[in-house]
């Protein structure tokens, strides 16, 4: 056997430094890279999120919103919404590593014309009334505090029917979506879609623990609001009756009614409530969440960060980082990650310190 070594490999060993480089540039050029150098970074030890902890005051984004008002319309914009950027994910928009968030503003007598993407969406209110979302020709007015969804390839159009400024936090999975390629849009030739159905039908229909024989389980819910109301009254109710849980404090979660999955495929969402002065235990699971105040105050602690969270102040928490929930009062806030996808997969973890 002939053990001699080929030229070119003897010459591009470790122990020629000059080889070495010429080496790299040489599998550089052949479209190869050595896995050595990459290596704890592909498969790292725990994951290690780009995304950092961040808060945005929704008082101090309100101005810029309403200046956008003066700006552009709803129809010119499509959709006029502000995105809450990451700061360590820049000109990304994405709020974690895998979720898009956006306020988005809508004007007396506005329309936000009607669409369809395979990007599945959530709302939640956060000011104003008078604003509807049509989703399969209902129409549904936005309280703030109400959850509405928007799933992937349903038409949905936006309109302002009140007298004053309505906002809301949009919630997407497009950076999901864009690492998968799997995006598709199409614009509806009408501006708002036929109304063909009354507000609360898809509520009676899917919304009262009934279904037909033949209904069949669909990915995303066919219940697209979820009002505060309702939600606000579930959640008093199993303080009143049931054991907090030490990490995620009292939770009710937003799920499909055919299946009790999650209302959307790829986003969890939740409504919590902590007691005045409760403090969770340390916590973080490998899914990154967007925080939304809703009553009271918070402190949360991220990987030992401290931040405070009234009502309409979002917080972004990205996956894996350790986190303490203080309630200054008692405070409810709302939540939405990206566990559905990690569960699916079975890449979901938690850690309850
Ligand atoms: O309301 O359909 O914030 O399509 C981003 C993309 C909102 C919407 C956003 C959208 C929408």
């Amino acid at each position: 056997m002939n053990t001699a070594v080929p030229n070119e490999i003897a010459q591009a060993t470790p122990s020629s430094a000059a080889g070495e480089s010429l080496y790299y540039e040489q599998l550089a050029r052949q479209n190869l890279a050595p896995l050595w150098v990459s290596l704890s970074r592909l498969v790292p030890e725990e994951p290690r999120p780009t995304a950092r902890a961040y808060a945005w005051r929704f008082s101090d984004a309100l101005p810029y919103l309403l200046e956008a008002g003066e700006r552009i319309t709803a129809e010119q914009a499509e959709r006029r919404v502000l995105v809450l950027e990451n700061p360590a994910l820049q000109g990304q928009s994405r709020v974690t590593d895998t979720l898009y968030a956006g306020l988005q503003l809508i004007l007396p007598g506005e329309v936000a014309p009607a669409h369809r993407h395979t990007q599945s969406a959530l709302r939640f209110a956060m000011h104003g009334c008078g604003a509807y979302t049509a989703v399969d020709g209902e129409r549904v007015s936005m309280a703030p505090g109400d959850f509405i969804i928007t799933p992937a390839w349903t038409w949905h159009d936006h309109g302002n029917v009140g007298d004053s400024p309505v906002v809301w936090l949009d919630g997407l999975d497009v950076p999901l979506v864009s690492f998968l390629h799997s995006g598709f849009r199409q614009q509806h030739e009408d501006a708002a879609q036929t109304v063909h159905r009354a507000e609360g039908e898809s509520l009676l229909r899917y919304g009262s623990g009934l279904l037909r024989p033949d209904d069949s389980k669909t990915s995303s819910s066919p219940l697209f609001k979820y009002s505060y109301e309702r939600t606000r009254a579930a959640l008093h109710l199993i303080v009143r009756q049931e054991s907090i849980d030490a990490h995620r404090g009292y939770e009710v979660r937003y799920v499909n009614p055919t299946n009790g999955d999650p209302a959307l495929p790829t986003i969890g969402a939740s409504m919590r409530l902590l007691p005045k002065s409760y403090r969770t235990r340390p916590y973080r699971s490998t899914d990154g969440a967007v925080f939304v105040g809703v009553e009271g105050r918070l402190r949360v602690t991220v990987n030992g960060e401290p931040f405070f969270l009234g009502p309409q102040d979002i917080l972004a928490v990205p996956g894996w980082h350790l986190h303490q929930i203080e309630a200054e009062d008692e405070a409810v806030f709302f939540s939405f990650s990206d566990a559905p996808v990690h569960q699916k997969l079975s890449l979901w973890r938690e850690d309850r310190q």
